[in-house]
């Protein structure tokens, strides 16, 4: 059964959801995927989270762009949690999703993460923190993915030290 669920309002916001994906993966775990529109598919998006609760689902990941109502709209046909992921857009870089997502009206709560690259990845950090609220394997998993996070902050440090900012540049820039 998935324990969290993720919802794109169109296919075109697959490819920035690739590390939201990555990270569910990694904390193994399981999730459902839909692609399902406020307003292309509204009885269909509907259905679905009037039922994603029955289906085991314990946190929503909902990302859209745009008029991004899709994160409200499925808050309000469940009381799952909902964390809505903006999508970066041609008008304004995206901030017309953000502030779509954000400012919910008092009654129905959805959680914005950032828009770009770290709202997929943070998306899913959050979700496995909310399955992790009481403890067990999923706290585990992410004590020992900030672990490696902290790491690797030290490792690149050290490197750092080693090289000189001169260098670490020109190695950076043979990463990008
Ligand atoms: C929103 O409209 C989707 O979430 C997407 O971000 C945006 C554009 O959709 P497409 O026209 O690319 O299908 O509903």
């Amino acid at each position: 059964m998935p324990e969290i669920a993720v919802i794109m309002g169109s296919d075109s916001d697959m490819p920035r959801l690739a590390d939201c994906f990555e990270i569910l993966e990694k904390f193994e775990v399981p999730f459902e995927t839909v692609i399902s529109s406020a307003h292309r598919t509204p009885e269909w998006t509907k259905e679905w989270a009037k039922t994603a609760r029955d289906r085991g689902v314990k946190v929503i990941i909902a990302a859209a762009g745009g008029a991004a109502h899709l994160p409200g709209v499925v808050a309000a046909y469940t009381t799952l949690p909902v964390l809505g992921v903006p999508m970066e857009t041609s008008v304004m870089g995206g901030l017309d999703s953000v502030l779509s997502i954000l400012q919910m009206p008092s009654g129905i709560p959805v959680a914005a993460m950032p828009v770009g690259k770290s709202g997929g990845a943070n998306a899913a950090l959050f979700a496995v923190a909310i399955l992790a609220s009481r403890g067990g394997a999923y706290a585990d998993k992410l004590a020992n993915f900030r672990d490696q996070q902290t790491q690797k902050v030290i490792e690149r440090n050290v490197r750092l030290a080693e090289i000189g900012h001169r260098e670490y540049l020109k190695e950076l820039g043979g990463k990008k």
